[in-house]
């Protein structure tokens, strides 16, 4: 039996896994022999392994059995199926699959990158990534709001001897290692983007070939950013006129790859944020070229049918579905009650729901609230097939090492579908399905068939080939400091993956606003509060919270609205104030 397999966590990375009664990092392609904390410990977490049922502990088949009573008992319409991403394999989606068919509500939008996403799809037609092979081929990589140490920390041995500079509120262990650290207002990066297009095009660096290949609107755009007033709006987002001019310096005659995280689209004008560092990127003809491009999220799915039948269901967002519009509701892969935001209001309405399931690993609020909890099996215990949002390889999951407890998703899929009637293929038929859009490449490493190593080489996939550029700003961006509420940023943790694993447990603040160590707070604004405890972080500017994702009431602060565009989360949009308790 192969041995071979990969993690299976919504991260970047996707690494390859060698499971020999224990986890051991591939020492192939971009996993190089290395594995983050997440995987190092994976099988000492406390896994659920007993089905309970309002408290009390059930067999699998009485779990099963119940869950069937209430889909019988629920009208189709007031049923809902919520998936997050906490294991981000295709097979996955089968237990939507049973959903959707029936006539279920399943859900749809984004907590994560969807409106930096749509942000790219109106500019370049497509979202195809530049994939970390080509960020290896540069001379300059520019990280923008993505934090490589905790995050991607596979994209770390490619920055070896390149230029980096780094755009970020907080001082990043990447950028302390960058020739420049732009330490930008959080939410500033667009006027950054659109600034940085029009120094290009003054001193004369543009790519005027690529321009007029592919951007034919380019004056148009430069007039617009001219509509910007540099002292104020530079003044305004923290950055200096020193530091455009060294931007630009060292991106210059380079090959630039800009890495992008999800960071700079967590407000309701994300999708603009993307559009505007493309925007730039065209303008320095960094598409369709070796050792160039932005590397942002891809669509992980892309030159990849799905099987299953997901397409006609009836669909709600995962960011603000009321849960009490439902009678009975189908969590799994997720914890909505921790990672949606508002997480007050989404507690209160989850209590109301008659039938709370949860399918999960592990123990959570959401697992907590639920009437019903199924455990899943770990990856290892199960056949599954994976991609990435950040490199283009297709990962085989096989079943390796079997589990006295919990239940796969296609078992569970095949369990409802059998009782319901719905027609379901084998495991095997699904999992050769993914593997057609596969081939495998001279090093042994398999990959997705249709995704090019150098995307957008003939142009945009826009009706004419064009780069669209942004033409209006038509948002409202608040980037004054003139009352005491603070920015409120809220990054992902080194110890968690999310609500997984070691969830912090503490606010991150600057000295010079005069708390010590451990003082207990409580950060608060018109949506709620949270009390945490204090730890003082010189990387931060003084005007920033810091509070990491994971953090157990970090959500009581964050608004339930939608991105402008991209029906997404914006986490980082409403201010906060602190008081001490
Ligand atoms: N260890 C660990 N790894 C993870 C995860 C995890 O929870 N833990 N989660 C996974 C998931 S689901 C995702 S989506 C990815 C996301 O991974 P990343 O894209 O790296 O996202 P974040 O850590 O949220 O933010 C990255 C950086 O953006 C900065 N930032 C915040 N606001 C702004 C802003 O307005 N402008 C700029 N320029 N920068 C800003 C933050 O300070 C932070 O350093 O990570 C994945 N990998
Ligand atoms: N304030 C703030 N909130 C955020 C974010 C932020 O940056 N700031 N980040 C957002 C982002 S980018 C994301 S992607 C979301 C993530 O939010 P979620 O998708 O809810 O992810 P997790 O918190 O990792 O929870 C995943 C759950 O999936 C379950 N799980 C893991 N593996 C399996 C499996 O194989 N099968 C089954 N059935 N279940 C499994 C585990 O029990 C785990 O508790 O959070 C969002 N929330
Ligand atoms: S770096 Fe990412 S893909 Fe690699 S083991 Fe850690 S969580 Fe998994
Ligand atoms: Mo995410």
């Amino acid at each position: 039996m192969s041995k071979i397999t990969a993690c299976p966590l919504d991260c970047y990375d996707a690494c390859e896994i060698i499971y020999d009664d224990k986890i051991y990092p591939s020492k192939r392609g971009h996993t190089q022999g290395f594995l983050c904390p997440h995987m190092n410990h994976f099988e000492e977490q406390d896994f659920i392994k007993k089905p309970r049922y309002k408290g009390e502990e059930i067999s699998l088949d009485e779990a099963l059995d119940i869950l069937k009573h209430i889909v019988k008992s629920t009208p189709k319409e007031k049923m809902l199926c919520y998936k997050g991403s906490g294991n981000f394999a295709l097979m996955q989606e089968v237990v939507e699959h049973f959903f959707g068919s029936y006539g279920a509500v399943l859900t749809d939008g984004s907590l994560c990158d969807g409106a930096g996403e749509v942000g790219i799809i109106e500019g370049r037609g497509s979202n195809k990534n530049m994939p970390l092979s080509q960020i290896e081929k540069s001379e300059v990589v520019v990280i923008w709001g993505r934090n490589p140490h905790h995050t991607s920390s596979h994209l770390l041995p490619l920055l070896k001897n390149k230029t980096i500079i780094v755009i970020d509120p907080v001082k990043t262990d990447v950028a302390k290692m960058a020739d420049l650290h732009i330490q930008i207002k959080p939410g500033g990066d667009i006027y950054l983007a659109l600034l940085l297009t029009r120094f290009l095009h003054i001193e004369g660096s543009c790519d005027e070939e690529c321009l007029e290949r592919v951007a034919s609107d380019f004056e148009d755009y430069y007039e617009f950013t001219q509509g910007i007033r540099i002292k104020a709006i530079l003044e305004s987002i923290g950055v200096g006129l020193g530091d455009i001019g060294d931007f630009l310096h060292f991106i210059k005659d380079k090959k630039v790859a800009i890495v992008v995280g999800v960071g700079v689209q967590r407000y309701r004008h994300g999708s603009d944020v993307l559009r505007a560092i493309d925007g730039f990127a065209v303008a320095r003809g960094l598409f369709g070229k070796e050792g160039c491009g932005v590397a942002y999220l891809g669509n992980s799915k892309e030159g990849i049918d799905s099987p299953f039948d997901t397409k006609k269901a009836k669909k709600v967002s995962k960011v603000n579905v009321k849960f009490d519009d439902y009678e009975s509701v189908f969590v799994y892969n997720a914890n909505p009650l921790s990672q949606m935001p508002d997480s007050n209001t989404v507690k209160e309405e989850f209590s109301k729901v008659q039938n709370r399931i949860y399918f999960g690993l592990y123990e959570n609020e959401t697992s907590s609230a639920s009437d019903l909890v199924i455990p899943a099996k770990p990856f290892f215990a199960k056949n599954d097939i994976r991609t990435s949002y950040s490199h283009n390889a297709m990962l085989d999951m096989p079943k390796i090492k079997d589990v006295d407890f919990g239940i796969s998703e296609y078992d569970l899929a095949k369990f409802l579908c059998d009782e319901f009637g719905i027609e379901l293929k084998s495991e095997e038929e699904y999992i050769k399905h993914f593997k057609n859009f596969s081939v495998t490449n001279i090093d042994g490493i398999t990959e997705v068939e249709k995704r090019e190593e150098i995307p957008y080489k003939e142009g945009f996939d826009t009706d004419d080939g064009e780069f669209l550029f942004l033409d209006e700003l038509d948002i409202e961006i608040n980037l004054d400091n003139d009352d005491d509420a603070l920015f409120l940023i809220t990054p992902k943790s080194k110890t968690s993956l999310n609500s997984q694993f070691n969830r912090q447990s503490c606010v991150f603040l600057h000295p010079s606003l005069g708390y010590k160590d451990n003082d207990e707070v409580i950060i608060y604004n018109d949506i709620g509060e949270v009390r945490l405890k204090v730890k003082n972080d010189d990387r931060l500017r003084s005007d920033c919270v810091l509070i990491y994702a994971g953090t157990p009431g970090i959500n009581n602060l964050t608004p339930s609205y939608h991105s402008y565009l991209g029906k997404t989360a914006v986490y980082h949009d409403k201010k906060v104030k602190i008081k001490k308790v």
